[in-house]
């Protein structure tokens, strides 16, 4: 494939409520959206970082910047061009796995629509429904979280995530615990809000019979996270600190993490996600997709990943709805408790252009020829 340009495309879509995390509340997503043009066929690509490097040091500004400054000149030159190029000719350029992830999706929906190969079908998908599940925000009191648990229950999902922080933890996931039985399927996500010093307090959420309990701890924390493993009995789960393939097996061997979240984002492609999917599943650590809040775009691929055969538990793969009055592509709903994955070509989804106009904050076009 010849690229012809890329337009990077900067939109706002406010959110149904604010999403508060131990890192911070959003009230609205901002999102770069990357337009790949050739001559065959265009790619879309969603890059998940946000405004601000809370979550992650990428940030919206910085990864615009990267792709402008050092990628989309890497791909210009190249002599041949797939996805499965993409990350190799990047690799020079340290890290900025999220503004590298985009670019490759984009490459990747290109080349698919071209073939007429649907992304579930090309990377071996054996499931045509996932099921789903919801993470849910820090709240003002129990009594609103109680609420939005049993909102999302009647709607169908399957598990609930409950973000958690010191002074929100152990009461929350006991009331919900205690309100919704021991059935419920529900797993804990503190965003790094640890220390190894909290391993007492951590371990007061023994009883509650939890899935797991995601990043406690710092990201280059893996001696701690191995150390609190060994401390408490939920299973320790891995998001922020898994960047990699090659992390996911550091951090299994060393005992940092027995579970696994994939977020393709965060680990510079759905190739490199996939090969995590298969490091984990060789080595019998479950795995589950994790969610950047995505737009149908992102969520159209992340569903057909959550659809290869080590994707046990149910992923933050949640309904539009849980997110957008108004998304830009047709909204994912819920049915049964599932997604449905697509099967057109591509990722398989297709942008509304007047929503897409109505969202859009500005807009750059850069032509390939100019950086050749
Ligand atoms: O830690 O999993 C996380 C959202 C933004 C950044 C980080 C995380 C999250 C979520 C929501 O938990 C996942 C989703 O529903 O998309
Ligand atoms: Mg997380």
């Amino acid at each position: 494939m010849k690229i012809t340009g890329c337009e990077l495309r900067r939109i706002r879509l406010p959110l149904v409520e604010p999403f508060r995390t131990s890192f911070g509340t959003q009230h609205a997503r901002e999102l770069l959206l990357l337009r790949i043009v050739t001559p065959e066929a265009e790619g879309w690509g969603e890059c998940v970082a946000m405004s601000d490097p809370l979550y992650s040091a990428e940030y919206l500004d910085g990864a615009e910047h990267v792709v402008k400054r050092f990628l989309l000149p890497r791909l210009a030159v190249a002599p041949e061009l797939t996805a499965a190029h993409v990350a190799p000719l990047l690799a020079p350029v340290k890290e900025h796995r999220m503004a590298k992830a985009a670019l490759e999706m984009a490459v990747l929906d290109a080349e698919l629509r071209a073939a007429r190969v649907p992304f579930a079908r090309y990377l071996g998908a054996v499931h045509d429904r996932v099921p789903a599940g919801v993470s849910v925000g820090i709240m003002d009191s129990v009594d609103r979280l109680l609420d939005a648990v049993a909102g999302y229950l009647d709607e169908g999902y399957l598990r609930i995530k409950l973000k958690i922080q010191p002074g929100w933890d152990v009461e929350p996931v006991r009331a919900v615990r205690e309100h919704f039985g021991d059935e419920l399927l529900l797993q804990v996500d503190a965003n790094t809000a640890y220390t190894l010093a909290d391993a007492p307090l951590l371990a007061l959420l023994d009883p509650f019979g939890l899935l797991l309990v995601e990043q406690p701890l710092a990201e280059d924390d893996v001696r701690g996270h191995a150390e609190l493993a060994k401390r408490i009995r939920t299973p320790v789960c891995l998001d922020e600190s898994i960047t990699s393939a090659r992390a996911a097996a550091d951090a299994l061997t060393s005992g940092a993490c027995s579970i696994v979240n994939i977020k393709p984002g965060r680990v510079g492609g759905y190739l490199e996600a996939r090969r995590i999917h298969d490091v984990c599943t060789a080595m019998g650590a479950p795995v589950w997709c994790g969610g950047m809040l995505e737009t149908g775009i992102g969520r159209a691929a992340n569903v057909a990943l959550a659809a290869l055969p080590g994707f046990v538990l149910p992923g933050d793969t949640s309904a539009s709805a849980r997110y957008y009055a108004q998304d830009i592509t047709a909204p994912f709903v819920l049915s049964d408790g599932h997604l449905q994955v697509p099967d057109a070509p591509g990722f398989g989804v297709e942008i509304q252009p007047d929503v897409l106009d109505e969202v859009t904050v500005s807009s750059d076009w850069v032509t390939l020829d100019s950086l050749r």
